[in-house]
């Protein structure tokens, strides 16, 4: 007799069998997640369950992890996917930690110059400053799904080249504080130009979702004038930070956060005067972005596969848009 294993599939059930608790922060974005000591340790299934809310709340929050420590975090990484490198042209002391001083005032996806782009980012804050400092996520499918018609037709066949010629990590860091985290933090630093032409509309791997990839690294549209696509981009740019899409989180001691990559935009806060300020971040790897019509990015300057493996993600059970 063969035995059938049977894994839950609905929301309530997943989260029930990982032993954790979720509860919403908003309509489009973010969750609580409670009931879990994060650490490289937590079983199969509260990993999966953890995974699931984040792709169904696109931001998901532990409170109350005073033991986190760099290396705990990048354990729990492990649990969640693959962890990549620091960066695709910094390394740290372990190569495994981004410490960012300051706040990357700018609103972005992570690494989106490069094909692999990360499926999701962990962060914790380890210098909180006295007041300010809050990190705000916005939801780029919620942005997609609201979008009239005609704007969804027009999106769906559009491209956007993205580069890290303005990369808030690199040289060019005239965002707040966070060239200071390169000059002091970083061992070495070698400038690689990358650039990669991704979908504008790209369908999230796990879900099926719709999303808008945008950010402060698109540098123009395919086959558009700098000027129509720098009108183009503030438009759809203003529906995906629209303050109904967003979860701003002031940071407290013990919190932790991960964000979905491939469904989110986010900006740091910077509000804290002359405080200090430094948060830590563990990348996971993903997948290259797939269009509408099932295309997939395409590399035009430099190789990543020093950065990242490309993820498999897994199709996950209860998203049908
Ligand atoms: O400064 C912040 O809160 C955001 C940092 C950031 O952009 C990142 O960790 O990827
Ligand atoms: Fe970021």
């Amino acid at each position: 007799m063969t035995t059938v294993e049977t894994r839950p599939t609905t929301a309530t059930d997943i989260y029930a069998a990982g032993g954790i608790a979720v509860t919403e922060l908003g309509e489009h974005i973010g969750a609580l997640i409670e009931g879990v000591r994060v650490s490289g340790d937590i079983s199969a299934e509260t990993a999966f369950a953890i995974r699931y809310a984040l792709a169904a709340n696109k931001v998901v929050v532990f409170r109350g992890q005073h033991h986190v420590d760099d290396d705990v975090q990048y354990q729990f990484a492990s649990a969640l996917g693959t962890p990549t490198t620091t960066h695709p042209t910094l390394t740290s002391e372990d190569n495994r930690t981004l410490v960012i001083e300051g706040a990357a005032n700018s609103w972005h996806t992570d690494v989106s110059f490069i094909d692999r782009i990360p499926k999701a980012s962990i962060l914790r804050a380890v210098k909180i400053p006295p007041y300010g400092g809050a990190t705000t996520w916005a939801s780029t499918t919620a942005a997609y799904a609201q979008l009239p018609e005609p704007l969804k037709v027009l999106v769906d066949n559009l491209w956007a080249v993205h580069s890290n010629e303005y990369d808030y990590a690199g040289v060019h860091g005239d965002r707040k504080g966070i060239a200071v985290a390169v000059k002091e933090r970083m061992q070495s630093f070698t400038r690689i130009a990358f650039e990669t032409e991704h979908p504008v509309v790209r369908v999230h791997p796990e879900t099926g979702e719709k999303s808008l990839l945008l950010g402060h690294f698109v540098k123009n549209f395919v086959g558009l004038k700098n000027s129509e696509s720098s009108v183009l981009f503030q438009l759809l740019q203003e529906r995906v930070i629209r303050l109904e899409n967003t979860l701003r989180w002031a940071w407290a001691p013990g919190d932790l956060v991960i964000w979905d990559n491939r469904a989110t935009q986010h900006y740091g806060i910077a509000d804290f005067g002359e405080n200090e300020r430094s948060v830590h971040r563990v990348t996971l790897a993903g997948d290259v972005p797939v269009s509408v019509d099932g295309e997939t990015s395409r590399i035009r300057v430099g190789d990543a596969s020093h950065f990242s493996v490309v993820d498999s993600p897994d199709r996950f059970p209860g998203f049908d848009s």
